[in-house]
């Protein structure tokens, strides 16, 4: 259905949450994706030292998804749809690096246990179902601009 304004205001009040202990949420976010895709520390130039949450690349990679996936919460509830600043250059660098659809799964679970552990006793299922369907629309425009 519609994403709602409550969902909205969700994504944006647990986005602050995260953003308020960059690091150490940036930090677990790496490890749980490692944890589930060992192979993608070769995959990021900033991982080559392991996940060390004071290197400012790392946290500013990692605030990226976070800061794209709640713009595309702001997108959905505007206007129903998810469009990517420079999708092409965007889909581009996921092929190059070796990027499949399975990677976006294993990022997914990753970014939905740490908003969890973000938010703490905040967290429902209400929160993590607006979060999982902002992260699915934008994935779903940057697979097609991969495709
Ligand atoms: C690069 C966003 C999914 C791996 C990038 C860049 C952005 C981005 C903006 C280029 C600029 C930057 O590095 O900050 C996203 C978003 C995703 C997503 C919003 C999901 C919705 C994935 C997945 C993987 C992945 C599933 C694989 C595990 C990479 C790699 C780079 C990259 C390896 C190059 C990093 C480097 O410079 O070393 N991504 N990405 N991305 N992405 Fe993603
Ligand atoms: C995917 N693409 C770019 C940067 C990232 C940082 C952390 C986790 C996943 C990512």
């Amino acid at each position: 259905g519609a994403f709602t304004e409550k969902q909205e205001a969700l994504v944006n009040g647990s986005w602050e949450a995260f953003k308020a202990n960059l690091p150490y949420h940036a930090g677990v976010f790496y490890t749980l994706i490692l944890e589930k895709a060992p192979a993608a520390k070769g995959m990021f130039s900033f991982l080559a030292d392991g996940v060390d949450t004071n290197n400012p690349k790392l946290k500013a990679h990692a605030e990226k998804v976070f800061e794209l996936t709640r713009d595309a919460a702001v997108q959905l509830r505007a206007n129903g749809e998810v469009v990517v600043a420079n999708a092409p250059s965007l889909g581009a660098v996921h092929v190059e690096k070796g990027v499949v659809d399975a990677h976006f799964l294993v990022v997914k679970e990753a970014l939905l246990k740490t908003i969890k552990e973000a938010t703490g006793d905040k967290w429902n299922d209400e929160l993590s179902n607006a979060w999982e369907a902002a992260y699915d629309a934008l994935s779903a425009a940057i697979k097609k601009a991969m495709s």
